[in-house]
């Protein structure tokens, strides 16, 4: 795991499967608006948390994209999921400031329920289409940001499911940091 401090928290970048990140408080759905099952991480997320999690998600939906809304985890180790509706690539306009908008809300959430700690996918960069070199600049940039204004969470982990992407995520964070 590549682990960078910032100020009193700690970014840290793994590659691995959302859905197994037993330590951490919250992880992060990309979601659909209209917060159903649906495919990607959302169908690994809903599957592994069970049917409660899609009767409680619905009850906010439909959100706008760069939105994030918290239910509980179910029967995830984590205690919450924080759903976010990414931006799709060159339809949802502007897409990077969509994009910047689902971590900057993610962590305010965090912030305002002191959240400890969370672990972001990468959102849009499935099905919504996102390139991932673009998509990786504005996670980090943002979540690099928001740590000198919010408080909480210390532990921000940034789970990639290939290797590819978890190498583009390496690359990214030296480059910025
Ligand atoms: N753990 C971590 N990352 C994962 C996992 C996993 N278990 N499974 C996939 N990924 P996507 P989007 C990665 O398509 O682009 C859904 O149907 C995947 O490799 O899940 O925001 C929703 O309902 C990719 O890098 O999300 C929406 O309709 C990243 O997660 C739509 O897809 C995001 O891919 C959202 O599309």
């Amino acid at each position: 795991m590549e682990k960078h401090k910032i100020g009193d928290s700690i970014i840290e970048i793994v590659q691995g499967d959302i859905t197994k990140q037993s330590d951490i408080e919250a992880i992060v759905n990309a979601a659909n608006a209209h917060l159903r099952i649906g495919g990607g991480v959302a169908g690994a997320i809903h599957r592994a948390a069970g049917p409660e999690l899609e009767l409680e998600s619905i009850k906010h939906a439909p959100i706008e994209p760069g939105e994030a809304v918290i239910t509980g985890g179910h029967d995830l180790n984590n205690k919450y999921v924080i759903h976010c509706l990414g931006p799709v690539y060159n339809k949802d306009k502007p897409h990077e400031k969509l994009l910047a908008d689902c971590y900057i809300n993610a962590l305010k959430i965090c912030d305002e329920r002191n959240i400890n700690s969370i672990a972001f996918p990468a959102i849009s960069t499935g099905i919504f289409g996102y390139p991932i070199e673009e998509a990786t600049e504005i996670a980090l940039k943002q979540i690099i940001e928001c740590k000198e204004i919010l408080n909480f969470p210390k532990i921000i982990r940034l789970v990639l499911f290939s290797d590819n992407d978890h190498e583009v995520y390496i690359k990214t964070i030296k480059k910025l940091l």
